[in-house]
């Protein structure tokens, strides 16, 4: 998963300054009521950080471990993260994928086929469920970084399992 592990690698290292660089306000701002702030798109990006850690030894330790999802939007409003620290946030997220890097470099190449049902159509191996965490990160740090209008965000694209 060297190339994965990489990719994310990268992302950490171009984001996170740019990260710490938006203020506060900016963070929390929601001009649109309906859509994450960035700081609950961060939340989210922490959220998926963390079930995926879940997904990367559970996968490693069984051959398939079923059903393994999670309720994103309920997720983050659990957390209140409007409420948090903007460059604890950022802390947070770029130490926790730091270390799923370093899981991702470590992984046992036998596992890379073992599954997950994430409520695709076909069942996810490990090697799609890594592969997929990083284009998702990517995914929302462009909408964080690139300043857009919120109604303009593009949405998530679910891959089947099947076509990657
Ligand atoms: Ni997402």
């Amino acid at each position: 998963m060297e190339s994965a592990a990489t990719e994310l690698r990268g992302l950490i290292a171009g984001a996170t300054p740019r990260l710490r660089s938006l203020p506060e306000d900016r963070a929390s701002g929601k001009p649109v009521a309906d859509k994450w702030s960035l700081k609950e798109i961060l939340g989210h990006l922490i959220d998926s950080a963390s079930n995926n850690h879940q997904r990367f030894v559970r996968m490693q330790l069984q051959q398939d471990i079923g059903v393994f999802s999670y309720q994103q939007g309920e997720w983050n409003a659990v957390q209140k993260y409007q409420l948090e620290r903007w460059q604890d946030l950022v802390d947070l997220w770029a130490f926790y994928n730091t270390h799923l890097v370093h899981l991702m470099e470590h992984v046992d190449p036998a596992s890379l086929g073992h599954t997950c049902d994430m409520g695709y159509p076909n069942p996810a191996t490990l090697k799609f469920v890594m592969e997929d965490y990083v284009r998702h990160v990517r995914h929302h740090l462009d909408q964080i970084l690139g300043d857009m209008d919120p109604q303009k965000r593009t949405r998530w694209v679910r891959r089947d399992p099947k076509e990657q």
